[in-house]
Parts: structure tokens; sequence; C-alpha cells
């Protein structure tokens, strides 16, 4: 089922007159409402009247998180506060977020987009959906939950962390589809099927994302629960879910092209890359009026197809995410940065900057474990200092990333020193 054919299945022609009379306007929004866009463009010699369509793209200079973190909190907006109905946040990479505002008209593109994705899981009038990303900053549970009631779905906004509770309702309320991480929802299946009571639920659908996952995880967990599984893809500075979509062909993920603009480049010199080939997925947004973002480098790897899919939609596709090209790991659909943790520990100031990160996924379940060295007295007879001492660092760490870690004082020098780059972060997930 497609939502709308006249959006998403126009010729490439139409599509690039569209997109290239939007890039104009973004182009001047942005110049005449964001002074460091215009700083920006004026050090490049530009104006406005310089872009005259998508062919000009290149000509932009190229927008990353640290220039959202460089212009915090509102640097980017284009619109005035007056106009803001709804912020949303994500973490930066030295612990301040970066934080994103939407106009009204965003939260209708938006929902639009989810709404567009939702259809391609089968989700409409009549399906019921259960929300199980969080609800709040992060932008999964409202983002989906707004497209879901675009649709007339009824929604059940259950939000993370309840998974007795989550299972109950599916049984109870009949839910027809979920969205939920892959990782979580992989959890669900197996707590389901363990409990024998897969037979009892009425789950059609599932739409994943916000972190990696690999195919053979959805046919995992299509042949659990017997439902199509697809993957939705986005990220807050963008606008949140809805991005991207994959239909019931799983043959890439559907970008909403008119409203976001793509770009694959190479990560080292920053030029375009040929279709087909895996680079830095980089997004113009073509309507967005709160925060615009011109050429934004998402650091996710994937690459891109221009041909017309199985379903009918035209719009181009790009091929399931081949990980980062920085070091955010994603942690049940946490984004996490060592550095955050880095800069947690030595605010303390009680700990060595001698650290690593390990996560696991165990049932499921995504565990980060954080070994940090101490001084040596910590290891004599005072276990009690020791044990404070890991719950105070746990806390410190879980209000600096919004995630509950495990925390392991090590001895000193017991972590191996590297000769390069240092080895922080040791990921034992299998995806
Ligand atoms: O994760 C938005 C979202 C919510 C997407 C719910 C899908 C579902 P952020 O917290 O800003 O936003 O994180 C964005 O997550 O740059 C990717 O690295 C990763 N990511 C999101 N979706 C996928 C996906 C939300 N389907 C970052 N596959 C992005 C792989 C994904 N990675």
């Amino acid at each position: 089922m497609i939502w709308n054919e006249t959006k998403e299945c126009m010729s490439r022609d139409e599509m690039t007159a569209l997109q290239s009379a939007r890039l104009n306007k973004v182009v001047n929004r942005v110049y005449h409402n964001v002074e460091y866009y215009r700083k920006k463009m004026q050090q490049a010699g530009l104006e406005p009247g310089d872009i005259n369509g998508i062919e000009d793209i290149e000509k932009l200079p190229f927008t990353n998180k640290d220039d959202l973190r460089d212009t915090y909190p509102y640097g980017l907006f284009a619109a005035p506060q007056s106009e803001i109905v709804r912020i949303h946040a994500s973490s930066g990479t030295t612990g301040k977020a970066t934080v994103v505002g939407y106009t009204r008209r965003d939260i209708d593109v938006w929902s639009e987009c989810v709404a567009r994705a939702l259809t391609m899981a089968g989700v409409g009038k009549g399906s019921t959906i259960q929300v199980a990303y969080g609800y709040g900053l992060f932008t999964g549970g409202l983002g989906a939950h707004y497209g879901a009631e675009h649709l007339g779905a009824t929604v059940i906004p259950m939000s993370t962390g309840n998974t007795k509770k989550l299972t109950t309702m599916m049984e109870d309320l009949g839910a027809t589809s979920i969205a939920c991480t892959p990782s979580y929802l992989l959890h669900i299946a197996e707590t389901l099927e363990a409990e024998g009571r897969i037979p009892n639920i009425k789950l059609k659908s599932a739409i994943c994302g916000a972190e990696p996952w690999t195919e053979a995880m959805r046919i995992q967990i299509e042949e659990k629960l017997h439902i199509s599984a697809h993957d939705i893809y986005g990220l807050s500075e963008i606008m949140g879910p809805g991005v991207a979509c994959d239909c019931i062909y799983h043959t890439g993920l559907h970008i909403y092209e008119d409203h976001f603009l793509p770009e694959i480049v190479s990560p080292e010199t920053l030029k375009a890359i040929a279709d087909g080939e895996t680079g830095e997925l980089v997004f113009t947004t073509l309507t967005k009026e709160g925060i615009p973002l011109i050429r934004y480098r998402t650091k996710d790897l994937t690459s891109i197809g221009y041909d017309k899919c199985e379903c009918g939609r035209t719009l181009a596709r790009i091929s399931r995410f081949k990980g980062r090209s920085d070091d955010m790991l994603i942690i049940r659909g946490v984004n996490v940065f060592p550095s955050q943790i880095e800069a947690a520990l030595l605010e303390m100031g009680e700990t060595s900057p001698h650290y690593i990160m390990e996560v696991d996924r165990i049932d499921n379940l995504d565990i980060l474990e954080v070994k940090v060295e101490v001084e040596d007295r910590y290891f004599s007879d005072e276990i009690r200092a020791l044990e404070s001492l890991t719950r105070k660092i746990e806390r410190t760490i879980r209000d600096a990333i919004g995630l509950a870690v495990k925390v392991k004082l090590v001895e000193p020098k017991s972590i191996e020193r590297s000769m390069g780059k240092a080895v922080r972060v040791i990921d034992k997930r299998k995806l």
C-alpha cells in the first residue's frame, strides 16, 4: 500500500524540479534567518542566488554535530521562538545535548513522513499500534505516536521499560503493530516464546529502528512472531524517525526525498561517491522551518540507488546501514559517545582517565560495562570505599548519558595501554 502516489511515485525529473525549488527556498531561509549559515556562506563567497538547483548542492558548506554544539542551544534555529511548538534533543559528542525545534508545520510534515513509513508496514485506520520507543526528548516515541495518529490508527503509548506490562497489553488489547528498537523486539519475542504466548497475540507488523540491525535479525524476528518487520531510519537533527523506511520488498529504505535531499560522500575527501558505493549519508532538509540543516553529515555509512522499486515507489533507496564513520555507539537505542563517559569521569576527579567500555548483548538487551582504573588504596581492605565509589561512578555516568551502566573498578595499569589511538570500546554484540 502506498500512502500518497503523487508524492512517492513521481518521475525523476519531477522530483528534481521539486527539490531544486525547495532547496532554493531553504537556502534563502537560512541565509536570511541564521547568522551562522550566512557567515559560512559568505566565507565560501556564496549568495543564495548562486544556488539554482540541486546540481549546485556541492557549492554549499557541510554542517556537522559540532556546528550544533558550537551554536547550542538555539543558534541554528531559523524560526522565532514563538513559532517553535516542540523541542527534542539527543546526545552530543561531549555531553552537551543537540537541541532541535519544530514549528507546527514541521510537526505536520514529520507526522506525514512517519505515516508514509507506517503505511509500508500495513498500519492504517483500524490498526492498533504499541509505541514502545522512549517518549520524551528522544524523537522515537512522540515521532511514531504522531505518525500513527495521523493515519487514524489506535495508538497505545507504551514507551520503554516494562516488558511484562507491554506483553500483557499486546495480548489483551490485540495490538496489530509495534514500533520499537529491533533488539527490544527480539527480547519481547523471546519472552513471549518462553511463556508459550505467541499464539495469543495478533501482531502483524513491526517498525523497528534507532539502531543498526541485520537482515538475519529481521528474519529471526519475523519468524518468531509471524510478522513483517520494517526498518525505519531517522535522526533527530534531520527530524526523527521517518526519514526513510523499507517497504514489503525489503530491498532498501525509501527516502522521503521530497523533504530530505540525500547525498553520499566519501568521509575522507567529502566528494560525491558513485551510486551503489558505500559512503557517508549527508542530508539537506528541504522543507524544515525550525532548524533547517544544509548538507548535514550523518556519519551513517550506506549506499544509494535510484531505480524504481517493485512496490511502485520511485523514491531513492539506501541500503541497510553498514556502520558509522565516528565512534558513536547505540546502546538500547540511546546514542553514546565515549567522550561523554570520559568527561563524566574526569569531572568526578576520583578516577584515572584510563577506562574501557564493553558492550554486550545478553538476552537481546544491550549491557554497557565501564572498567575504570582507580588508585591502589581502594583495593586495600576498604571494600566499602570501593563499593561506594563504584555506585557513585555508576550514578554519574547514568546522569551523563541517560542509560544505566555497570561500573567495575580495576587496579592501576590493568587496562592495556595502546601505542596509537586508545582503544576505548569493545563491542561484543554480534549484529
Ligand atoms: O534514533 C530516531 C529514530 C527513532 C529512528 C526511532 C528510528 C526509530 P537519534 O537518537 O538522533 O534519532 O539517533 C540517530 O541512530 O544517525 C543512526 O546512526 C542510528 N539509526 C537510526 N535509525 C537506524 C536504523 C533516532 N534504522 C542515529 N538503522 C542515526 C541503523 C539507525 N541505524
